[in-house]
């Protein structure tokens, strides 16, 4: 049977020429959820990106420029690893190691936060001095939670041992020994509302090296803008607030790699999933076009 498909290609903004040798940005859709702990479904989170994402207008008249023109390549979802989080973990390294041997800028596209551990391993493989720039509504800075030490919990505990060097912007919700021992290595929301943007900007700048890995757990945006997420803290930052911080700090700093992870789609809504991929596009735009 011939269907007729207005749609265009099942790929991140539904690009016609994508071309992996071509390509700066290559995204790795990673369908995995299995230690999210309130709400399950971040493994359907890519379909839903790449899925919105392809009736997005290649320009944008913020940047003035057209997002097709970077160069963009949409891999295969990664099969799952249920055996363990650690196999899985190890799965997304050897893929993220690929990508930067290639020199392409990996973006991982999650499943839940847990996906990032791998990613950042391989970067800390390549790179011997770069920082974690985490967006996130929770510190994730436990050494183990429920038996793994492979949790969404534990993300920032493993990114500090990758890297030495991690901060948290929009941190709400943490448990009283991780908010101590590690209030260095965050921006808590409430200290956000006594800054200015830019002493926001300037202060992620100082706090992080030339070259970041950016990992943005959706979570950190307020749940009337994202409530697509397994534990919607309220109180979070806006489209707009988490847009001016990527824009200013992307023209600072060298980026090395970025995930986007937690998106839960909810049925029938697709506001949020729209929203990802509208972040995930300027991200890149802000990226290549430092604007
Ligand atoms: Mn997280």
């Amino acid at each position: 049977m011939k269907i007729l498909n207005p749609m265009p290609p099942y790929n991140l903004f539904g690009l016609e020429d994508a071309d992996y040798g071509k390509a700066k940005v290559v995204v790795l859709p990673v369908p995995y959820d299995s230690t999210t702990s309130y709400k399950a479904g971040t493994r359907d989170g890519p379909h839903a990106i790449v899925e919105a994402s392809r009736s997005i207008e290649y320009y944008s008249e913020e940047l003035d420029r057209n997002i097709r023109d970077v160069g963009i390549y949409t891999l295969d979802e990664l099969a799952p690893t249920y055996s363990s989080a650690s196999a899985m973990s190890d799965s997304i390294e050897a893929e993220v190691r690929k990508l930067l041997e290639d020199s392409k800028l990996p973006l991982v596209l999650g499943g839940e936060h847990s996906v990032s551990i791998g990613a950042i391993r391989a970067v800390a493989k390549k790179e011997k001095e770069f920082s974690v720039l985490q967006f996130d509504a929770h510190s994730d800075y436990r050494d183990e939670y429920m038996g793994s030490k492979y949790s969404h919990a534990c993300v920032m505990a493993r990114a500090l041992e990758s890297s030495g060097s991690c901060y948290g912007v929009g941190i709400r919700s943490t448990d009283d020994e991780c908010g101590r021992k590690y209030a260095k290595n965050m921006l808590y929301r409430k200290d956000m509302y006594n800054m200015g943007i830019n002493e926001i900007i300037n202060t992620i700048d100082k706090k992080t090296r030339k070259k970041i890995y950016i990992t943005i757990d959706v979570d950190v945006l307020d749940p009337s803008q994202m409530p697509s997420v397994g534990t919607p803290e309220p109180d979070g930052l806006t489209f707009h607030e988490l847009t001016t911080i990527l824009r200013e700090i992307l023209k600072r700093k060298e980026l090395v790699a970025i995930d986007f992870n937690e998106l839960s789609p909810i049925p029938g809504m697709v506001a949020p999933n729209y929203l990802i991929a509208k972040l995930i596009y300027l991200t890149i735009g802000y990226n290549f076009y430092k604007f």
